[in-house]
């Protein structure tokens, strides 16, 4: 897919650097509501969210998002390492490819007179929960909401590959999104290995929450892993490739891994040694009351959601005094294999004063969340215990606090063009790093297209550090 970059305000260009495309920068305005779009293909005006970075489009549900068992459109998050693409539905072509009888391009037609399958099931990204590590790292600082839970509608994966006929040396299915690369990042593309591709419940859907994929979720196609990590669901798909060894892309062999074994907090760990990050963990999140309110005096009401990877959540429990005593919420009624699960615990505080309430969810297959958050280098899969304080008045003066807000930073002038080409200074001012995390950040961005004279380098990373050094984050 094509390279090319476009900058913020001005539409000007490093021409020394990439080739500029007018008419890729023409659809990207269209693609992002400034020109006319085909049915269907639009992008949700999306309500309340924490904004992590707004090119490319990166939106975080606040936690009040989790007081319903479906997530509206309008408050799902959104994670996007690329801009998102133009889509024209009479030119969409799913091409299938690689270790298969027969290779075959289907329109979206095609895939509608297959059997539609319905599940509802959460996605989360990997990396949900980064900004709550310690010590920190490079990378989107998410909180709790980049995760939702979605009625999602579409065909089977394996009666699509089953058109094209797979080969016996078939090893890995490899997904191709639409979207084009910011700068010289590699191209979004991700393996699945041939059992998960053939499940049952791994879907191609073209639907969320009965309508049609909006554009910043996949339009028309997006891949749906349940009990999966978000990486996996790779949207506008546009190529499939099966191969007969495993995928070497940058999206599988340097992104999205784990240690198996929790490492010392801060430590390097090579690649190689790690593994992908593939279901998602049991945890718990309590939507309200929120961290700091002030409760009037009486029965109140704890509530939130629970899911897990692997196995169905089987209970949470809630504890008052700081993890001493543990009571048992209970579920409401909704739930699916891959759904999250709403749970609620009425309290009657004993009196005046201040608590810290924690939720703990443990799956039928007796995994728990731990208390402390063990480590891993790209901060992916955190599900400690949800722990938030609040304070109970003598009177009945309850308050909730204001929700969060996300700022701009004051970035300085001299180092915008180097650093806003392809994003802007949101993404930046929301990191915690060290010198040297920030030195290997600079050498990744300028190995990854931006224009940095090597004459600036230092004094850029210099800033960085000074600005944005690593320090204890207030929360
Ligand atoms: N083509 C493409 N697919 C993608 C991504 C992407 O950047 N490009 N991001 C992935 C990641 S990391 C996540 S967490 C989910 C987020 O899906 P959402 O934006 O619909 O919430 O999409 C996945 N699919
Ligand atoms: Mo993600």
């Amino acid at each position: 897919m094509g390279r090319s970059r476009i900058t913020n305000t001005t539409g000007d260009v490093e021409s020394s650097l990439f080739s500029f495309n007018r008419r890729r920068f023409f659809s990207l305005l269209a693609a992002l509501g400034a020109g006319s779009l085909p049915t269907g293909a639009a992008e949700t005006a999306k309500q309340g969210m924490i904004v992590r970075s707004v090119r490319p489009l990166d939106l975080e549900m606040p936690l009040d998002g989790f007081s319903t068992w479906i997530t509206p459109i309008e408050r799902f998050f959104v994670r996007s390492h690329h801009y998102i693409p133009k889509v024209e539905l009479q030119e969409w072509r799913l091409d299938i490819q690689g270790e298969v009888q027969k290779q075959v391009s289907l329109t979206m037609a095609d895939l509608e007179k297959l059997p539609q399958i319905e599940v509802v099931a959460v996605l989360e990204c990997a990396g949900n929960g980064r900004g709550l590590y310690e010590p920190s790292m490079p990378g989107l600082q998410w909180e709790y909401g980049a995760v939702g839970n979605a009625r999602w509608r579409g065909v089977r994966l394996a009666d699509v590959l089953k058109l094209a006929g797979l080969k016996d040396s078939a090893r890995e299915v490899v997904f191709d999104g639409a979207d084009v690369p910011v700068g010289k990042m590699p191209d979004f593309q991700r393996a699945l290995p041939l059992n998960r591709a053939l499940h049952r419940d791994t879907l191609l859907a073209l639907s969320m929450n009965g309508r049609p994929l909006p554009l910043e979720h996949g339009y028309p196609l997006r891949l749906v892993v349940p009990g999966w990590a978000g990486d996996c669901w790779t949207k506008w798909v546009r190529r499939i490739n099966v191969l007969p060894q495993e995928f070497e892309g940058f999206f599988m062999k340097s992104a999205y891994r784990h240690p198996r074994n929790a490492v010392m907090p801060g430590s390097s760990v090579d690649a190689a040694s790690m593994e992908p990050v593939t279901s998602l963990r049991v945890k718990s999140i309590i939507a309200s009351p929120r961290e700091g309110s002030v409760l009037g005096p009486g029965a109140a009401r704890i509530r939130g959601v629970a899911w897990s990877g692997k196995d169905p959540v089987r209970s949470v429990e809630v504890s008052t005094d700081a993890g001493r005593t543990w009571k048992a919420a209970r579920f409401g009624k909704e739930q699916g294999s891959y759904a999250w699960r709403l749970w609620e615990m009425e309290w009657t505080p004993p009196g005046p004063g201040y608590y810290t309430l924690m939720a703990r969810a443990t799956d039928s297959a007796g995994d728990t969340q731990p208390f402390v958050q063990e480590w891993n280098p790209s901060g992916y899969l955190y599900n400690a215990v949800h722990t938030i304080g609040v304070s109970v008045a003598r009177e009945k003066d309850r308050q909730e606090p204001a929700p969060a807000v996300s700022g701009r930073g004051d970035f300085p002038p001299e180092f915008r063009r180097a650093c806003l080409s392809c994003h802007e200074d949101d993404v930046i001012v929301q990191q915690r790093l060290t010198r040297a995390q920030w030195d290997r950040e600079v050498d990744k961005m300028i190995r990854w297209g931006a224009p940095v004279k090597p004459e600036t380098k230092n004094s850029i990373v210099e800033f960085l550090a000074e600005r944005y050094g690593a320090r204890p984050r207030k929360r």
